[in-house]
């Protein structure tokens, strides 16, 4: 058995946030552990289908998202949600819907050097150019957490090794 709980992974684009999820989801699975990966292909072009990225409208997609996450927890689900989420106070208000214990914070840290040199969908070189306004980094916060449970550092750990850090945090505090 393991218990549920919230993994929230943060950080900024192309950080790894995605990757790093399915990665653990498939780690989990394979344990026998049921897990959900929610990231802006299931969510932002659905349930969140008409917010873009406005302050305003990056809080109500972290609010959705959140109470969503806590269906997850509901349903005894871990659930691992890959967003930005760059705002301190919405992350702590998610933090505030479930258990003590239940939300674990993973900031996915990489420097903007790193994330800009990635550039996988090109976004930064259009944010950069002023094609994308609000671009998180670049012309918009993001605020790094200041007690995240799990720090991974993307731009010097393998996904391997950071899949594993995770897997170790979750054993130490019993939740698998
Ligand atoms: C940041 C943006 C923006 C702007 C589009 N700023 O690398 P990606 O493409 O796949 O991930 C980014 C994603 C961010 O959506 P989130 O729901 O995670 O953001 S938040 O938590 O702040 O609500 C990026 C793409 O959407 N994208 N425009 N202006 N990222």
């Amino acid at each position: 058995g393991h218990k549920s709980a919230i993994l929230w992974f943060t950080g900024l684009s192309g950080a790894g946030k995605s990757t790093l999820a399915n990665a653990l989801e498939q780690q989990l699975f394979q344990q026998g552990k049921t897990s959900y990966v929610l990231d802006g292909d299931n969510v932002r072009h659905g349930l969140n289908k008409g917010l873009g990225f406005s302050d305003e409208d990056r809080k109500e997609n972290i609010r959705r998202i959140g109470e969503v996450a806590k269906l997850f927890v509901d349903a005894g689900t871990i659930v691992c949600t890959a967003f930005i989420s760059p705002f301190k106070e919405d992350r702590n208000r998610v933090r505030e819907l479930v258990e003590e214990g239940e939300f674990i914070e993973v900031y996915v840290r990489c420097s903007l050097e790193a994330c800009e040199q990635r550039d996988p969908k090109g976004l930064y070189k259009k944010a950069r150019s002023g094609e994308i306004p609000e671009f998180t980094g670049i012309s918009s916060p993001y605020e790094e957490p200041n007690a995240a449970e799990i720090i991974v550092d993307s731009d010097k750990q393998t996904v391997e090794e950071s899949v594993q850090a995770i897997l170790d945090y979750l054993k130490d505090n019993n939740i698998i």
